[in-house]
């Protein structure tokens, strides 16, 4: 039962239910997570159901009312007439929302058994109709229950689990990283497995058509091997890479470390935007679904000395399932390989200061809290009007020295964050005094393009300058000039 959303631009509908300890700020602060979360994956959220309950219907999650609701809207059935329609022999004129995943529904037909002619012409009328082709199910839900809901729906289902194990596939790019993932995912499918295989009893099979008795359970215990022996060969993996990283990382500290630096926060917090704001990169955002290595790493513009790049790491989540928790630390640890992390804050968030303290503590966790750290408070715009906004910037910069206080919309305040940015990499420029003969003048631009020239001053045997740069820059600067003058 594979669900990988690979969809492009599909539209969503995200729904939980609200368990009666569960606040509605606590509940709609999860579902803006989902809904960012689900942006993420390029997903389209169209609408919002939720239901209070006791607690969840142990066959569909939800409560027979809010399912029967859920199906008239995603199948687009605007009222109870409509809906009687579309059971309806006569195929409902295709109208509205057309949905573009071919291959969801083909999955969802097989995968239900409407083989039949009637029964594939009226899910063929539907679809023409459907106004989303995914319900996101804020929960953690078993295959059984995401199952009956897909059934009666009549949509692909997904819990926020796949949904996050989805985001970290994607920003995973360590070999170990991507090891974890891995292991996560298919410790997910495991027991989803085992239950469709339970499902696929006499009748399942009967309906699916395929294997004869007793091949679902058979097929079952296969693949639970083969994932069990997977899962192991992964964790040995993950060891050897464990100590290639040692290595590479004492490496990197010899060569002092690239001009770095990683936003790190939680997810809304405004990383991506800050990114955007600080690199121009507006093409990323319509493309972050392709996001690539080559589309969270940006340069800081306008360019300067030294060249620094901006990387954009994969969110904190407030609320991860613990079985993700490996994964995604793992996936979080290119960020120790900056030399500086800009974690991101909303401001606006009631729960910031615990999301300071959690994050302070995976930053430990993965070795990267020796690394400088510049807290953003990001979204100063949201908190009241501009006297309160001034009366937090203020407790806030008390409460955290040297912090930044901004909005991210705010053109002043991203120059403000780019100039703090630049005097930190300025810091670690050293004073050099070069001189460049008259023979070597090739080598001009270069010592423009990785110095900052304090001054020149020309006398009959070449230019002498003063100049600031990084010590790896001048070494080999010096050796080429060295170079220049032997071979004269
Ligand atoms: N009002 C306001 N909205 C912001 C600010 N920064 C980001 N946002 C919005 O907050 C949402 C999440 O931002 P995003 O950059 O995607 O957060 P990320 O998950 O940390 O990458 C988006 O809808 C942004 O437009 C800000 O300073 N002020
Ligand atoms: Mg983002």
């Amino acid at each position: 039962m594979s669900k990988e959303a690979k969809a492009v631009s599909q539209r969503a509908v995200v729904a939980a239910v609200q368990l009666p300890n569960v606040s509605d700020a606590e509940l709609e602060s999860s579902l803006d997570e989902l809904r960012e979360l689900a942006k993420t994956l390029g997903y389209e959220v169209i609408a919002t159901f939720t239901q209070k309950r006791s607690s969840f219907d142990a066959t569909a999650y939800f409560g027979t009312g809010k399912r029967e609701e859920l199906k008239r809207f995603v199948q687009g059935e605007e009222d109870i007439e409509a809906a009687d329609e579309a059971v309806d022999e006569t195929a409902p004129e295709a109208a509205g929302a057309t949905t573009r995943e071919e291959k969801s529904e083909e999955r969802r037909i097989a995968r239900h058994g409407l083989a039949e002619a009637r029964e594939a012409a009226k899910a063929l009328a539907r679809r023409d109709q459907r106004r989303a082709a995914f319900v996101l199910v804020d929960h953690e839900i078993s295959p059984s229950q995401a199952r009956n809901l897909e059934n009666e729906i009549g949509c692909d289902v997904l819990d926020r689990t796949m949904v996050i194990l989805e985001i970290f596939h994607r920003h995973a790019r360590s070999n170990a990283a991507r090891a974890q993932v891995e292991i996560a995912r298919l410790r997910y499918l495991a027991p989803r497995l085992r239950e469709a295989a339970k499902l696929a009893g006499p009748q399942g099979r009967q309906r699916s058509g395929v294997g004869g008795r007793g091949a679902g359970e058979g097929a079952g215990e296969a693949e639970r091997t083969k994932i069990r022996d997977r899962i192991a060969e992964l964790k040995q993996e993950i060891i050897a890479f464990d100590l290639e990283r040692q290595t590479q990382r004492a490496r990197r500290q010899q060569s002092e470390g690239l001009a770095r630096v990683a936003l790190i926060g939680y997810t809304n917090a405004g990383k991506s935007t800050l990114m955007r704001a600080l690199t121009g990169s507006e093409v990323l955002v319509a493309n972050k679904l392709f996001a690539t290595l080559d589309t969270t790493v940006r340069t800081l513009l306008p360019e300067g000395v030294p060249r620094v790049l901006v990387s954009d790491t994969v969110g904190f989540i407030k609320n991860l399932p613990h079985d993700l928790v490996a994964s995604f630390k793992s996936t979080l640890e290119e960020a120790a390989e900056a030399a500086l992390l800009l974690h991101v804050i909303d401001a606006s968030d009631p729960g910031f200061e615990r999301q300071i303290e959690v994050t302070d503590k995976v930053l430990a966790e993965i070795e990267a809290d020796k690394i400088p750290r510049l807290r953003v408070f990001n979204k100063i715009d949201r908190v009241g009007d501009a006297k309160a906004q001034k009366e937090r910037a203020k407790a806030l910069r008390a409460q955290y020295p040297k912090c930044l206080v901004l909005s991210a919309v705010d053109a002043d305040d991203v120059a403000k964050l780019r100039k703090a940015i630049r005097a930190f990499f300025g810091k670690r420029l050293l004073k050099a005094e070069l001189f460049l003969p008259w023979s070597a003048q090739q080598l001009r631009g270069e010592l423009f393009a990785v110095c900052q020239v304090i001054e020149e001053r020309a006398d009959a045997e070449g230019a002498h300058f003063s100049v600031r740069g990084e010590r790896k820059d001048l070494d080999v600067l010096r050796e080429r000039i060295a170079q220049a003058q032997e071979k004269r």
